[in-house]
Parts: C-alpha cells; sequence; structure tokens
C-alpha cells in the first residue's frame, strides 16, 4: 500500500485550550430548557447552533442594509453588495484559496455538488467512470447516479473495512482501469466520523488524470482546512454547519477548471449581456450565481468565518477529539451498547446502537432527557447497509459541548436501556 492512512494525528503539543465557558456564552439557545432538563444539544452534524455575531450580522443586514447586490447605483446597494463581497474574501482568507473568483456562493453542499455534476459531467463520455466512496452522504451518490444514467457512465465505490475506512488499496486498483474522470469523496463521514486522507487521495487521483471534488460539510467545522494544500479541484461545504446561517454554502473551485466549465443555472446576475441571439456570461465567479442570492446568509457566513477564524482551530480540533474519545469510552462501557464506526481517525461523530432497542426510541428517550441527537440512517443508507444496520442513534459533537455534557448523554442512554430494555 502505498498511502499512510493516519493523516490527521493528534498534535503532541497541545493548542492553546478553548475556553469552553466563554465560547457558550456566545450562543443563546444553549440556555434554552428543553423538556424540564437544560438543553443538552448533540446534533450539531445536522446543523450547528449560532452565534450572537452571525446572528446580529444577518439582523443587521435586514435592518440596515437591505437591497440587492451587483446591480443598484444607490447607497444600499453598494453597501449590500460591499458585506456579501467581504464575506467572500473572508471566506477566501479561512480556507486559503487563492482568488475570490473560485469561490462561488451557492445552497450548501448539496447544491455544490450538482453544480459540479451538471457542468463538468457534462463531458462524461460513455464508459467513462465516476469513483465515489462506501461512506458518502445521499447528496455525494445521487448526483453521480444520475449523472452516470444520462452520459452512460459507470459509478465505482471505494469500500471500506469494519471500523469505517476506506481501502486504499481498492482505490489505487479502481484508478489504474484508466477510465475515471472525476473523483468525489467525503472528507469527514457525517454517519461514521471518520477522516478520510483526502490529500493523499486526491493526489493518487491527479495521477490518474481525474478531478476530484472532496465534500467537506462535516470537516470545515471541526478542522482548519486549507483548499491549496489538499489540491482538490472542488471543495464544497455548507454554512450552516459552521455556525452560519442555512441556505447558504460554498463551492470552492480551481480557476482553470471553472472557466473550462459551461453555465450552472442561467438568467440574471451570471451573464454581461443578452440579446435573443446570443448570450455573453459573466466573469467567475457570477457566471455561476444566477438570480439574487441568499444575501443576508452570505453575510452571516463571513460572520461565521470572523467567529472561528477568532479561535485556534487546533484547539477546536483537540477539544472535539477528546469530546469523542470521551463519549466513545463511557458508552462502550454500558453494556448493550455497540459504536457503529472506530477508525483510527475521527472527528464530531459517536453513532452507535443498543442491543434489541430501535435508535429512534433511544432518541425519544433522550429528548425528554432534554438530550438531542439524531436517529436514522443519517442520509447514508448504503453505510448502514455495510454495517448490516437500518440505523444509528448519533451523537455530534460541536466547540461548545462539554464533558459534563457528555455525562448527561451517558446517564440518558442508560435511562433508555432501563425503560425500553
Ligand atoms: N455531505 C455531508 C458529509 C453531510 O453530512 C451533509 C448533511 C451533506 C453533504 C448535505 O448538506 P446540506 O447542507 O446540503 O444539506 N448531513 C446531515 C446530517 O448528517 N444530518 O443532517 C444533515
Amino acid at each position: 500500500m502505498s498511502v499512510k492512512h493516519d493523516i490527521a494525528p493528534m498534535k503532541q503539543h497541545s493548542a492553546e485550550a478553548l475556553d469552553v465557558p466563554r465560547v457558550r456564552s456566545d450562543f443563546p439557545i444553549l440556555a434554552e430548557r428543553v423538556n424540564g432538563h437544560a438543553l443538552v444539544y448533540l446534533d450539531n452534524a445536522a446543523t450547528s447552533q449560532k452565534p450572537v455575531s452571525v446572528i446580529d450580522a444577518t439582523s443587521r443586514y435586514y435592518r440596515t442594509q437591505n437591497a440587492n447586490i451587483h446591480r443598484g447605483v444607490h447607497h444600499l446597494s453598494e453597501e449590500a453588495t460591499k458585506a456579501y463581497e467581504v464575506a467572500r474574501s473572508k471566506i477566501r482568507g479561512w480556507i486559503n484559496a487563492s482568488l475570490t473568483q473560485e469561490l462561488i456562493f451557492v445552497r450548501g453542499t448539496t447544491e455544490a455538488i450538482n453544480l459540479v455534476a451538471a457542468t463538468l459531467g457534462a463531458s462524461l463520455r460513455p464508459g467513462d467512470e465516476i469513483v465515489i466512496s462506501a461512506l458518502e452522504h445521499h447528496s455525494n451518490i445521487v448526483p453521480w447516479q444520475l449523472l452516470c444514467e444520462q452520459r452512460q457512465a459507470r459509478l465505482r465505490v471505494v469500500p471500506m473495512n469494519d471500523r469505517g475506512e476506506l481501502l486504499l488499496d481498492d482505490y489505487e486498483h479502481l484508478l489504474q482501469g484508466g477510465k475515471v474522470r472525476i473523483v468525489a469523496l467525503s472528507h469527514v463521514s457525517n454517519a461514521l466520523g471518520t477522516i478520510n486522507p483526502v490529500k493523499e487521495m486526491t493526489a493518487l487521483a491527479h495521477r490518474a488524470g481525474a478531478d476530484v471534488l472532496i465534500d467537506g460539510a462535516q470537516a470545515v467545522p471541526h478542522m482548519s482546512v486549507d483548499v491549496q494544500d489538499l489540491d482538490a479541484d472542488f471543495y464544497a461545504f455548507s454554512g450552516h454547519k459552521m455556525y452560519g446561517p442555512t441556505g447558504v454554502g460554498i463551492l470552492y473551485g480551481k480557476k482553470k477548471i471553472l472557466e473550462s466549465l459551461p453555465p450552472y443555472q442561467s438568467g440574471g446576475d451570471m451573464i454581461k449581456s443578452v440579446t435573443f441571439e446570443k448570450t455573453i456570461f459573466n466573469d467567475l465567479p457570477f457566471r455561476f450565481e444566477a438570480g439574487t442570492p441568499n444575501i443576508a446568509g452570505g453575510i452571516g457566513l463571513g460572520a461565521a468565518v470572523d467567529y472561528l477564524a477568532a479561535l485556534d482551530m487546533d484547539a477546536v480540533r483537540d477539544h472535539e477529539h477528546a469530546l469523542v474519545a470521551r463519549a466513545t469510552e463511557a458508552l462502550e462501557a454500558v453494556p448493550g451498547v455497540r459504536i457503529i464506526g472506530t477508525a483510527l481517525q475521527k472527528a464530531g461523530v459517536v453513532s452507535f446502537v443498543v442491543e434489541n432497542i430501535h435508535p429512534h426510541d433511544i432518541g425519544t428517550i433522550l429528548d425528554s432527557d432534554g438530550v438531542a441527537i439524531r436517529t436514522g440512517h443519517h442520509c447514508a443508507q448504503p453505510t448502514m447497509l455495510r454495517f448490516g444496520i437500518p440505523a444509528t442513534a448519533r451523537a455530534s459533537f460541536a466547540l461548545y459541548n462539554t464533558f459534563e455534557e457528555i455525562d448527561v448523554l451517558v446517564r440518558s442512554v442508560r435511562h433508555a436501556i432501563e425503560v425500553l430494555g
């Protein structure tokens, strides 16, 4: 095997510890009570909570800046355009893209992947291959499946082992066929928490002549991401999972590739000029941003980046790593509990099943104790199938979660077993 799997070891020298109580005070919803209990919010992989600064930035836009962007000469339109484009620059810096033209505002990860499938995918020929992995979210499976049907291309899947780690020998073997045009992989699995060695996998794909899309939805909230270092051609993520608003996300794409792609959606803002005979398309990134965007969302995402940039992302990663380790150890000690996804490199997620109890029932008892988790297939049904289960209970962590909250989670799981077992 030519690739080492252990790509993200815990740093030995500890980053400056995260000031969790201070962080918690920035998130008003954490003071809510649910069913008579203090809220313990452990459904962060579905969506994270929002700090005051993000809430204020979106509300300030509507109170003082609201206008459409990229068109008006009046004061408010200029203010709104400036705020939106400043947000784009902040996000550029945060993921270390070299140009703001390489950042396309989209609705979220799902739209980002659909955009790439619809544009890059348009050049596929019959017999070409697309490689994804066995632990993808449905949004990184279905668009490729549809594309394969349209272009008579073939979908290939990198398998995983019983810990939920991708089998890199099999991946290399798939690439050797010489037909792979696109590789689309999650950076971090939402159902298992596995961190995939995407930098190494990208390099291998490039050597085989394929373009690479990384689904970073579950990575950007948990670790610093440098798109130039990863060298992926596309990197997609959602604002709402990284403390920003819903309905906004980013598709990063290398300028050279974006310039070569046909338009995605068409209409206003993505054009330079239109006559009934011919339309000249706009420059990047606007040529992929048809119509009035989620302006408040973009500005809010800029505020979320400010929030994270003021923290040490290594400290965030270390804190969450400790939470995952503690939750894993404590849950494993509960008779009847089995952890699903035991990769050596994990971020943010602990999925588990309890003998003879359906995950939905666990979730309902936990909710009565004020603990919010997600239960189900997590939009990753092939992952569930691989483990021979229909669903898991999933606790997913954010920078504001505490060890005390894990104690509450584990007590509540024991409570559920007492009631249901
Ligand atoms: N990719 C991954 C890895 C995800 O976890 C999700 C959402 C998506 C893509 C889609 O993101 P969206 O913002 O476009 O919806 N994952 C989850 C989850 O784990 N629970 O709810 C949504």
